[in-house]
């Protein structure tokens, strides 16, 4: 008996074939006919390491990785065993591709030069957070690896003038969130696609190729607690949102946050405050990338009145305030900023 394919041919005729991350990239690749295959080994990288961090942590109580290592990063906050796991991860897997000329991670305080003589297969510079939102870890909630990619200037004297680009410059960004499943959110300019583990193969399936945030949704995300250390604007907004029947949502991890609001709208806010006076947040690995995501979904990001991908970078640990979502939310925002 001829087996029925119809239901596949539907299928194959919608279009609704299985495409992994990886066959995503190669074919990425295949439509830039002068591609070197550099690019695509960084993303691949990234992929790897995205999994393996996912594996360490769905095992973190049992393997006891949870808890402090006991030692302060840069940024003078206490780094969690699983931060230190994560950053040597996605170190051991970007320092072994030939296109990545510097690495700049939260966790290190210098930028780490892996080729100097950088000039051969157009090569580039990777930041991230290897595991933003970590202090979430010890209650079983979202965390995530955020990432950016910038083309290496092999002219610039060190590395870290080699980094000192800003964010509208980016060639490719997005983040990975460690939740109830694991999500890689990938923007390479051309629209937001996300693929998700499927842990049973081994493989990130593409679930969604052209993400568009809502413009609109009645919901900001902002740690409401230090509201009196922010400046009138913000509170202003708060009072008005509040007035307008808003919701609130928090998760108190970046990548949760922005990762609901890409797909159910609003907005997050992570202002200046008396603790921050530069805001919180890192410009280059989590303001700039989330920026870029958000931005080619349709949405809109500011630091303060500023469009953060505008920002000129003066160092690679820099911080920032920022507003970024659903368009007509982030607008909501800046008006009240006066
Ligand atoms: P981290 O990179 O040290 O984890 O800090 C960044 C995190 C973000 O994920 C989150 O949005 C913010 O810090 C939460 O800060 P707060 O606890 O002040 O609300
Ligand atoms: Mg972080």
């Amino acid at each position: 008996m001829t087996p029925d394919t119809s239901a596949l041919s539907a299928h194959l005729t919608r279009g609704d074939n299985l495409v992994t991350l990886q066959s995503h990239i190669l074919a990425e690749e295949a439509r830039h006919p002068g591609a070197t295959g550099t690019f695509s080994w960084i993303l691949s990288a990234l992929s790897i390491s995205a999994k393996m961090i996912a594996a360490r942590i769905r095992r973190a109580r049992l393997s006891d990785v949870l808890g402090n290592v006991g030692t302060d990063n840069v940024q003078g906050e206490q780094q969690q065993k699983l931060d230190v796991i994560a950053n040597e991860i996605l170190l051991r897997c970007l320092g072994s591709r030939s296109g990545v000329a510097v690495l700049a991670s939260e966790e290190n305080d210098e930028p780490i030069v892996i080729q100097s003589d950088a000039d051969k297969g157009r090569p580039y510079c990777v930041l991230f957070d290897p595991l933003d939102g970590s202090s979430n870890l010890d209650v079983c909630g979202g965390v995530g690896t955020i990432f950016s990619i910038l083309r290496h200037d092999r002219r610039a004297p060190t590395a870290q003038a080699a980094l000192m680009q800003r964010g509208a410059e980016q060639v490719a960004a997005g983040y990975v969130l460690y939740g109830s499943s694991t999500v890689f959110v990938l923007t390479t300019g051309t629209g937001v696609r996300m693929f998700v583990l499927d842990p049973a193969v081994g493989a990130f399936m593409l679930v969604e190729d052209n993400i568009r945030i809502p413009a609109t949704s009645k919901s900001y995300s902002v740690n409401e607690g230090h509201r009196k250390s922010f400046p009138a604007g913000y509170q202003r907004y708060l009072d008005w949102a509040q007035d307008n029947g808003y919701s609130s949502r928090y998760a108190g991890a970046m990548v949760a946050d922005v990762h609901r609001i890409l797909l159910k709208g609003g907005v997050f806010l992570y202002p200046p405050t008396a603790k921050a006076p530069d805001g919180k947040l890192r410009l280059m690995y989590e303001a700039n990338p989330m920026a870029f995501v958000i931005e080619q979904a349709g949405g809109k990001a500011f630091a303060g009145k500023e469009r953060l991908l505008d920002v000129a970078p003066t160092s690679v640990h820099q911080r920032t305030s920022v507003v970024l979502g659903s368009a007509d939310e982030v607008d909501h925002v800046l008006a009240h900023l006066g």
